[in-house]
Order: C-alpha cells, then sequence, then structure tokens
C-alpha cells in the first residue's frame, strides 16, 4: 500500500484506492486517497520548510539537486519497474526516455539555476537592481502518460528556485512518485521540502485551493486546467499550465519520404500516442499524398499496440475511431481491438488507426484524442498547409517535413505552435522554452522560463547622492 509522504515520514491515512496494471487490466498496488485533513498536513509540511530552503544560497539548492540526480540513478531499477508496472509502457522506451529524463532535469536545472545573473539597470544618479524571490509552496499536479519526467521537469526548477513542493501524481500512475519520495529521505533531503499525496482530482482541488499553496504547476487537460483557474482565481496565484494539443504535421513533396514516413510514425505512436506532443493531423502535398497514405498505414500495421492508460480512456479513444465513421472517414488500417490471444486480451489495448476523408472542421479534427490515431489530408500550396495547421484551437507543437531551407523557416515562424520540429519531432534541449498557445497552455517552461514562474522579482532602486565637489 502506498503512504503519502509529509514532512519526511510516511503517512497512512484516507481510503485506499486501487491501481491498474493497463496490460492486464488487474489491481498492481493500491494507495491512500489524501483526504482535507492529508492535504492541510502536507500544504502546513510544506510551509514549515519553506524558510529555510527559500533561505540556502542557491548553489546550495542546486547541490540537492545533483544529489537527487544521484539518487534518481541509484534505483534507477526501481524507477522502471514502478514507470511500467503503473503504465505499461514497453522496457526500451522507460530505461531510455523517461527516467534518464528525471536525471536530466535535476542535473540541468541545477546548472541554469547555479549560473543565473540577477539583473542590473543604471541611470544617472539610481542603481537598481533584481533579486529573485521563490513563489513559497508550489502544487505540482503530474498527469499519468509521463509521470517520471513530467514530476521531475517540474519539481526540479521549483526547488531550485526556493519552493517547496506538494506533488500529487495521477491516481492511474502513483508509483514512480512513491520511489522518488524514498529517494528524497534517503538523500537527507529536509524534511518538507518535497511532500507527495495521492488521490484523484478531487484530492488536488483539495490542494490547489488550499489558502496554503502560494503557486500551481499542472500538465493535464485543458479542462482540468479552466477548472483550476477558476478555483485560484479569488486568490490569483499563479499558474503555469501546459495543456492538449491537436498537433499538425506537415509534409511537403520536397521532403525526404522515408525520413518523413518514419516521423510520422514516431509522432503519432509512441506512448500509444498518449504524449501532448504527438501528431494527430497530418496534411501531405497532393503529389505525394497517397503513397504517404499507403506507407503509413503499412507501417501503422507493424507498430506494436501499447496500451490506454485506463479503461475508461480505452472506451473514449474507441469513441472517436466511432466517430471517425460516422463523420465519412476511411479507415485505412485499424480502427478496433488487438487481439493478442494472451493475458493482454483484459488489458486497455486500441489497434494503431489511419483515417483520411474528413474536413478540419470534424469533431475528430477538432477534438484531442490522446491516443495512437492521426488523419491525414491533402494539400496543394504552402498557404494551405499552414491555414490547415493553424485551424485549430490547440497550438502545442507541430512538425514541417521539407528539404527547403527557406521554406522550413518560412513555414515554422507562421505556425501557431509553441513548439515547431523540423525533420524530427520530440528533440529536447531543457535550456528552450516549452509550452503551447491558444487552449494548450499558459506560460512556458523550460530553462530561465521555469526558474521565471517559480519566483518573483523584487526591484531595489537605490539614490546615488552626487558628491558636491
Ligand atoms: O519533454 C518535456 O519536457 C515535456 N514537458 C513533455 C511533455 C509531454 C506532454 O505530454
Amino acid at each position: 500500500m502506498l503512504t503519502h509522504f509529509i514532512g519526511g515520514l510516511p503517512v497512512a491515512a484516507g481510503n485506499p484506492f486501487p491501481v491498474h496494471d493497463p496490460v492486464t487490466g488487474t489491481v498492481v498496488r493500491q494507495a491512500h486517497e489524501a483526504d482535507p485533513e492529508v492535504v492541510d498536513r502536507a500544504v502546513r509540511a510544506a510551509r514549515e520548510a519553506a524558510r529555510d530552503w527559500a533561505a540556502l544560497p542557491v548553489g546550495e539548492r542546486a547541490g540537492w539537486m545533483r544529489r537527487l540526480a544521484d539518487g534518481i540513478e541509484s534505483r534507477f531499477d526501481d524507477l522502471v519497474a514502478a514507470e511500467i508496472a503503473d503504465t505499461g509502457k514497453p522496457y526500451e522506451q522507460t530505461r531510455t526516455l523517461e527516467v534518464p529524463r528525471g536525471i536530466a532535469n535535476f542535473r540541468a536545472f541545477a546548472e541554469i539555476a547555479a549560473q543565473r545573473p540577477d539583473e542590473a539597470f543604471h541611470l544617472s544618479g539610481v542603481l537598481s537592481y533584481t533579486v529573485r524571490r521563490p513563489l513559497g509552496v508550489v502544487a505540482v499536479i503530474v498527469p499519468w502518460n509521463l509521470p517520471f519526467l513530467l514530476m521531475t521537469w517540474k519539481l526540479a526548477p521549483a526547488l531550485v528556485a526556493g519552493n517547496t513542493v506538494v506533488v500529487k501524481p495521477s491516481e492511474a500512475t502513483p508509483g514512480s512518485a512513491a520511489v522518488f519520495a524514498d529517494i528524497c529521505a534517503e538523500a537527507g533531503l529536509p524534511p518538507g521540502v518535497v511532500n507527495v499525496i495521492f488521490g484523484y482530482g478531487a484530492s488536488g482541488q483539495l490542494l490547489v485551493e488550499h489558502p496554503g499553496v502560494d503557486g500551481v504547476t499542472f500538465t493535464g487537460s485543458t479542462r482540468t486546467a479552466a477548472t483550476i483557474m477558476k478555483t485560484v482565481a479569488d486568490r490569483v496565484k499563479p499558474i503555469s499550465f501546459e495543456l492538449g494539443g491537436k498537433n499538425a504535421g506537415l509534409v511537403f513533396d520536397d521532403c525526404d519520404l522515408d525520413r518523413a514516413v518514419d516521423g510520422a510514425v514516431e509522432s503519432v505512436f509512441t506512448n500509444g500516442g498518449q504524449v501532448c506532443l504527438c501528431t494527430e493531423r497530418l496534411y501531405v502535398q497532393r503529389s505525394i499524398f497517397e503513397e504517404f497514405c499507403a506507407r503509413l498505414a503499412s507501417r501503422a500495421q507493424e507498430v506494436e499496440p501499447q496500451p490506454m492508460i485506463s479503461l475508461e480512456h480505452r472506451d473514449r479513444v474507441l469513441s472517436y475511431y466511432a466517430l471517425a465513421r460516422s463523420e465519412g472517414a476511411k479507415v485505412h488500417t485499424g480502427g478496433g481491438v488487438p487481439a493478442f490471444n494472451d493475458h493482454r486480451d483484459s488489458g486497455y489495448f486500441v489497434e494503431p488507426t489511419v483515417v483520411t476523408g474528413l474536413s478540419e472542421w470534424s469533431r475528430f479534427n477538432r477534438e484531442e484524442i490522446f491516443g495512437p490515431v492521426c488523419h491525414v489530408a491533402p494539400f496543394d500550396s504552402e498557404t494551405e498547409a499552414i491555414d490547415l495547421a493553424n485551424s485549430s484551437d490547440y497550438g502545442l507543437a507541430a512538425t514541417l517535413w521539407t528539404t527547403g531551407l527557406d521554406r522550413a523557416h518560412r513555414v515554422a515562424q507562421r505556425l501557431e505552435a509553441g513548439l515547431v520540429w523540423v525533420n524530427t519531432w520530440y528533440l529536447r534541449d531543457l535550456r528552450t522554452p516549452f509550452g503551447g498557445v491558444k487552449l494548450s497552455g499558459i506560460g512556458r517552461e523550460g530553462g530561465t522560463q521555469s526558474l521565471d514562474f517559480y519566483s518573483e522579482p523584487t526591484t531595489i532602486t537605490i539614490k546615488l547622492e552626487q558628491p558636491d565637489v
């Protein structure tokens, strides 16, 4: 049974709830659900730790970040196992992406914070400079799709900037957060700096509305973000939201077609399409449209299906497969539930799916599905491609497949998205601004942008008296 981690100690309080293995649908573990009392204890523990943690020199906090990175390294296999048990991710992906990114997140923000200069402004007789103070206690609400990667992506900058935190992972994926709580304890991190509570959305709601919470960082759905925003509006708490996407990929006829097909397979089907950056709308220049669709559909049949996180989410994705048919789509491959004839048949799988034939105004092409599926449509001109890509309420990421240097820059700069990848997908430099426009979020994470969110500047202005000469 997973217990909360509050003030450096395990806390077994609140009703137990089950966590399912998406591969088989069986219960893998139980965790305690944080009730108002647990949430209050966690926030109080974070507040008690806040003053001393904020008072440490940034170099010392950076040292703690490096020690946490070392701790992750030493519990690498436990973290991989916990992540796989909760999500059903492939071993290779977890070993090479999720857990290494946890280490990289702590190491990167240790460097970025330790090397960051403050600002100074001079006017004649006036000197102003800024110092940055942490927000205080930050609520860190983490989704289920990349649980460890995204938890550490938020924790590292929040902590190094001098905040203490209360983390709530998704109810579907508490395992790696529980291992991380152990790592904090083993490293001797001061009690209360990191607190971890478990539970459903109701526990998250109690956390964000708690008056002792000074800021909220959230990655997840736009709908939940809107609820958080309304909840914190009265106290005008700072928020940082990285939300959904309906990401477009543009494939021009001057692309390297092999590379574009490989890239499309990766960007559509990685993690069963359950990454906010996955491509769900592909627009392909008409001269290569038929060949591209045929090749993508054939490759989709070779993709090893990955489970959806829950039965509810699987049914949601399947409802979009049904919607595509009812809206008149042609299904090139997939569209159903795979039959394995083994233990996976009780899991939450759907088939990798490729469809065509719908307008950009169809519900299928407007709503985020978050599954292994994309719609492919033809375009005739660069301008039309850009308009189609931008015809979305979302604006997180876009991919561009072309060998034209001018075109790459010209098109990339006109796309309404926070992130544009050219001839690649999900290639990361942790110092760059990361986030979306429109319904895809508010604010940016990454590098100094994260540090800016987790701290606020105080401007100190001194009038310098001129000496009498
Ligand atoms: O790689 C990252 O830093 C990041 N924030 C990924 C987000 C993925 C959302 O599903």
